[in-house]
């Protein structure tokens, strides 16, 4: 089956209608045209559909844990497991970006914590496709979703991307153990050449969490306003490694929201930071899901593109 294929960008293919993730705004289906030039033919392995196109492969993968023995942990070990083979058999063997979606992200079903458990399958995968777990991990967002089995969509380059930091926060897989045993896998950014003299800065799931602490608890406006000053960091720290100045009021961001009825107070807070008339405003969407753990109330995750200019190639 082939068809036009325009690499959404993963989590930003939304529409009102997808009960798992429900969109809060805008109103209508929403899709980002990654490469809109390209045509690719879908293809499946095992568990994974994807399209690449040389430079970008992107796809999906999706197992019901609750079919499988041992529940999420080793669903989420397969799952990766697929698509690091998908990957390595590609022009495109450098994971850029992973949004995750967790079906009862929060909930303990028995074998533990379901964020932790997924959390061990991820880390084992890496591990044993000799894929960078620690410094270098790609950029990632992991969210609650209501409906369905677990599912990971990825973005993967045909470059190494070059991997950023929040000086403002400890590394996510640096986390002490009373996160977990196993610390997350990811990166808090990522930034790689876009083709086209540009380069395109990918931003993580990003939340009110200073050092490892969740910080602001019970404070849905101030937990924005940390989570924006997050952003910013990131994009000093992307141009201060990369030479891209990549500017926060013309990135694409997602907002997942765990309260619904929290809706106005977050959009109110993003468009007073961002600008109401800035890019990052009008371009925003908001998604109802569970952040991962239980006191974060908000998580933004974004992209954007700044010119090569300048840069080393
Ligand atoms: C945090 O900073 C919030 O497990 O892939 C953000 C981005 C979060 C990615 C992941 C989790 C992940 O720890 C949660």
């Amino acid at each position: 089956m082939a068809h036009a294929l325009l690499y959404p960008l993963g989590a930003r293919t939304l529409s009102a209608g997808d009960a798992s993730l429900p969109l809060l705004h805008p109103g209508g289906p929403v899709a980002d045209l990654w490469c809109a030039s390209a045509l690719a033919p879908v293809q499946q392995r095992g568990p994974v559909r994807y399209a690449a196109s040389g430079q970008w492969l992107h796809g999906s993968v999706e197992i019901n844990d609750r079919c499988i023995e041992g529940g999420l942990q080793p669903a989420a070990q397969q799952a990766y497991a697929a698509l690091f083979d998908v990957l390595a058999d590609s022009t495109c063997p450098h994971l850029l970006r992973l949004w995750n979606y967790v079906p009862d992200i929060n909930v303990d079903d028995g074998l533990g914590e379901r964020y932790r458990q997924f959390n061990a399958g991820r880390q084992r995968a890496f591990i044993d496709a000799r894929c960078s777990a620690f410094s270098g991990a790609p950029s990632a967002c992991a969210l609650g979703s209501s409906a369905g089995g677990l599912r990971v969509q990825f973005l993967a380059g045909s470059n190494a991307p070059l991997a950023i930091e929040n000086p403002l926060q400890v590394s996510a897989y640096h986390y002490p153990i009373d996160y977990g045993p196993t610390s997350p896998t990811f990166s808090r950014a990522a930034v790689a050449d876009a083709g086209g003299g540009r380069h395109v800065l990918f931003i993580s799931g990003t939340a009110s969490i200073v050092g490892h602490a969740s910080v602001h608890v019970g404070n849905v406006r101030r937990q924005t306003q940390q989570t924006l000053d997050h952003i910013d960091a990131l994009c000093t720290e992307a141009a201060r490694r990369s030479g891209a100045v990549f500017d926060a009021g013309d990135l694409a961001c997602t907002i997942y929201v765990r309260h619904a009825e929290d809706l106005p107070v977050v959009r109110d807070q993003f468009e007073r930071h961002m600008g109401p008339a800035s890019r990052a405003a009008c371009g925003a969407l908001y998604v109802r899901a569970d952040v991962c753990r239980a006191e974060l109330l908000v998580e933004i995750e974004a992209h954007g593109f700044a010119p090569s200019a300048g840069l080393a190639a």
